[in-house]
This record gives structure tokens, C-alpha cells and sequence, in this order.
């Protein structure tokens, strides 16, 4: 089986990759030129993978990635992938996000394999919006009253959203005029070690990781350390403006979004599952579980023997949104009875690793002083 993965240098690529590499795929990962070097998560992979240059909004180079490399899957993972950004580039968001999307469905619409080739399109739970299914009685053994699932109406509230819609329309309707097996994920927030770094979770457990090798570096410990400043934390009987005695605060915005957060690792098997499915289909692929971000500030620094962040963290207005997600809980009951798919990792879990990860890092980059 031959499968080409458009945003291979992304978190989900690289996962996706691993997993198809292990099911004994040739892999093509399309890759876009840029000045610095984009193949860090798939660095370890390289070798056993093609490389091939191309751009999702590039039409006649999509069409021909598609025509020279002849594939059985085609993943797209490929997108302007940060809500926040998608309000300041509403139009490139448009042109990535949505536009590209037409495109590689217009190459397999031409294409003489269309037959032979399975699409899978990544939807994301943000089309949902401020939307929701609320239901008074407790469902499935979970007393769920306020979710999504595939039967809940979309109501975007952000560019990117709007864009993620209209691709996730076009699929249907690709799937439904020409018989072209093409599916979607409708995917809620996963997460991981390999997180892009201005996304919340990841943002938080790389400060983590960073603020508790900047404690181990000058030998202090949380108890050492003053708060009482606007910006930064610092290490008393040091000026202030002495270099490197402080460090500077995790600046958040809304900590009482709730997201329904998995592992990235866990949700790339289900975009394998849709893809070998006998027809094609839409599906949600969620935990069932919402936890705010609040939430999730409390295990990462649990997970480092912090049991209270707040003197750490400073609310900063440059992170809100314009418009605000506030409830994300997806019922992946579909997934589960049609796919067999059910989520390996928790919540817990997943913060822990995120942490460990990030701060085994930021250790190496800044060993102790008396190591230096
Ligand atoms: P990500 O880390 O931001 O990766 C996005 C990928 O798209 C990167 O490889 C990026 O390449 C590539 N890309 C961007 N613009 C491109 C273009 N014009 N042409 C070709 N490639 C382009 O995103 P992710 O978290 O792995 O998510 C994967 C997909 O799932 C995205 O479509 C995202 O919107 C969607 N999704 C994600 C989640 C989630 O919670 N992670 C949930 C639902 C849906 P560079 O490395 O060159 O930037
Ligand atoms: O981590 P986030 O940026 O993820 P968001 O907006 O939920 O989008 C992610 O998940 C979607 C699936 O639902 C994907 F489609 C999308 O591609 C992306 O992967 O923000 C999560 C929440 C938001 O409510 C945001 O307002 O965290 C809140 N937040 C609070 N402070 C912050 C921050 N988000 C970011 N990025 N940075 C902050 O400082």
C-alpha cells in the first residue's frame, strides 16, 4: 500500500507516518519550501520515507504529486492549523485550510485511479462552534448532558472553523456526486509531545518544562522564589535586574475554555480505521471527557509537585479571541461501535507525558550550574 500524507511535518503527520510505516506502507510526505527546517517530529523516520516538495494551494502540483505518486490513501493533514491566527489571516487561513482541500478533491475527481484511491479529509470539532446536543437524562452510562456528536449542527465562530466547514461540505458532496471515497474526522483537540508550541497545552508544559530547569540551574526550589511582581517570578537577595535571576511569567487568556484533549497518537489510528472502512463515512473522534484549561494548568504543574500556580500565571488580554469556543465535548460512540476505536490515553496521562517530555528538554538545554 502506497499512501501520500500532505502535512506530514506536522504532529499528526508524523504520527500518521510512524503507524503507516508499521503497517508496511510506502510513505510520500509532501513537504513545503521554506528557509528553515520543517522535518524535526519526522527526523527520526527520514530514511524510510519520500520526500516530495509541494504546496496544497499550488493546483497543478497538488494534481501532480497525485499523478506521479500514484497512491492507494491520500491524507490531508495539511492546513493553517491555529484558531487565534486564523482571525488576523482570515484569507491564507481560506486559501490552506479550504481551498487546498478543493484541489487535491479535483485531482482525484480527474484522476483515471479514482476508483483506486481513498481520501481522508482532517475536520476538526471547532466547526461545532458554540453549538451543542444538550439532553436531561444521562447517556451511555455517562451522565453527558451537554456534547457533540455526528448529528450535531455546526455553527462556526472563527475563520479557521468556517474554512475547516466548507472543506468538510465539499467532501460530502465530492463523495455524494462523484463517487469518490472520501471520508472526514471530525477530530476534538489532541495533543502530545510533539504539540505545536503557541497551542495552550503545549505552551503551558514547555514554561513548565523551562521554569523547572531554570529553578534546578540557580539550585532553588518554588519556596525560594518571589511572586509578588506583575511579569516575572525572582530569586530574593538578587537585584531584580540582575541578569537571569528571573524569569518571566506564563502569560495565558481564557483559562475557563473546556476542551475535550486526547493523545495525537491514539487519533491518528482512527484516520486509519475510516480509511479502511468499506465505505465512507464522517465520524467523531473524541475522548468524551471536557476539562478546562484551568484544568489542565493544575496537572502539569502537579506532575512537577506544584499544587498552586496561580502566582505563575498572569492573564494577558493579547490571548483571547475575538470569539470563544467555550464547550467542546465530543461523543465518539460511532467511532467506538462501527470503528472498534477507543481512546488509550488519558487525560492525566497526557499532561504527564507533555511535562515529562518538555521539561527532560529544557534540562538538557540548561544543565545545573555547578555541571556547566
Ligand atoms: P499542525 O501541527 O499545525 O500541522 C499542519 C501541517 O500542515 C504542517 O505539516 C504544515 O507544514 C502543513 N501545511 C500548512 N500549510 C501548508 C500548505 N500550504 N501546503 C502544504 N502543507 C501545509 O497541525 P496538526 O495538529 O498536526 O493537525 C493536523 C490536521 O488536523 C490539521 O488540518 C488541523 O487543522 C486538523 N485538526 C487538528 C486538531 C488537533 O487538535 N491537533 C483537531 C482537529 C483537526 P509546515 O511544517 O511547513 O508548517
Ligand atoms: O490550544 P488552542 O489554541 O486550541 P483550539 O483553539 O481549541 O484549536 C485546536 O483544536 C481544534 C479542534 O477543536 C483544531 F481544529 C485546531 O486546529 C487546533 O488544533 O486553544 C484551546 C483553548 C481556547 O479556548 C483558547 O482561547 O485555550 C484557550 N487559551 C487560553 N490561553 C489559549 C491561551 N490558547 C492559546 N493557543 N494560547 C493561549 O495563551
Amino acid at each position: 500500500m502506497k499512501a501520500v500524507i500532505f502535512g506530514i511535518t506536522g504532529q499528526d503527520g508524523s504520527y500518521l507516518a510512524e503507524l503507516l510505516l508499521e503497517k508496511g506502507y510506502t510513505v510520500v510526505g509532501v513537504t513545503r519550501r521554506v528557509s528553515v527546517d520543517t522535518t524535526k517530529r519526522i527526523s527520526h523516520i527520514l530514511p524510510k520515507i519520500k520526500i516530495v516538495e509541494g504546496d496544497i494551494t499550488d493546483a497543478f502540483n497538488v494534481n501532480k504529486i497525485i499523478e506521479d505518486y500514484k497512491p492507494d490513501e491520500i491524507y490531508n493533514l495539511a492546513a493553517q492549523s491555529h484558531v487565534g491566527t486564523s482571525f488576523s489571516q482570515p484569507s491564507l487561513t481560506t486559501d490552506i485550510t479550504y481551498c487546498g482541500v478543493i484541489n487535491i478533491l479535483e485531482a482525484i475527481r480527474y484522476s483515471p485511479r479514482k476508483e483506486d484511491i481513498k481520501f481522508y479529509q482532517a475536520s476538526s470539532s471547532e466547526m461545532f462552534g458554540k453549538n451543542y446536543t444538550e439532553v436531561i437524562e444521562p447517556i451511555f452510562g455517562k451522565s453527558h448532558h451537554k456534547y457533540q456528536d455526528e448529528d450535531t449542527p455546526f455553527v462556526p465562530q472563527s475563520p479557521y472553523a468556517v474554512a475547516k466547514l466548507a472543506a468538510h461540505n465539499m467532501v460530502r458532496i465530492y463523495r455524494d456526486s462523484y463517487e469518490i471515497f472520501a471520508c472526514s474526522g471530525i477530530l476534538f483537540n489532541h495533543e502530545s509531545e510533539r504539540r505545536g508550541e503557541n497551542f495552550v497545552t503545549r505552551k503551558i508544559t514547555k514554561w513548565v518544562g523551562e521554569f523547572v530547569a531554570w529553578m534546578m540551574y540557580y539550585n532553588v526550589g518554588p519556596e525560594d522564589l518571589v511572586a509578588v511582581d506583575e511579569d516575572e517570578v525572582y530569586i530574593p537577595g538578587r537585584t531584580h535586574v540582575d541578569q537571569g535571576f528571573q524569569f518571566p511569567k506564563l502569560r495565558l487568556g481564557n483559562l475557563d475554555a473546556r476542551r475535550d484533549w486526547g493523545h495525537a497518537k491514539d487519533y491518528v489510528h482512527a484516520m486509519w480505521l475510516m480509511v479502511k472502512q468499506q465505505s465512507p463515512d464522517d465520524y467523531v473522534v473524541a475522548t468524551g471527557e471536557a476539562h478546562s484549561v484551568r484544568e489542565f494548568l493544575d496537572e502539569a504543574f502537579k506532575a512537577v509537585g506544584i499544587s498552586d500556580w496561580k502566582n505563575y500565571v498572569v492573564i494577558d488580554p493579547e490571548f483571547y479571541r475575538a470569539a470563544e469556543v467555550d464547550y467542546l465535548l465530543g461523543l465518539p460512540q460511532k467511532a467506538k461501535t462501527l470503528l472498534g476505536w477507543t481512546p488509550k490515553i488519558s487525560f492525566k496521562q497526557l499532561a504527564e507525558n507533555m511535562v515529562n517530555h518538555d521539561v527532560k528538554e529544557a534540562k538538557l538545554r540548561r544543565p545545573r550550574l555547578q555541571e556547566v
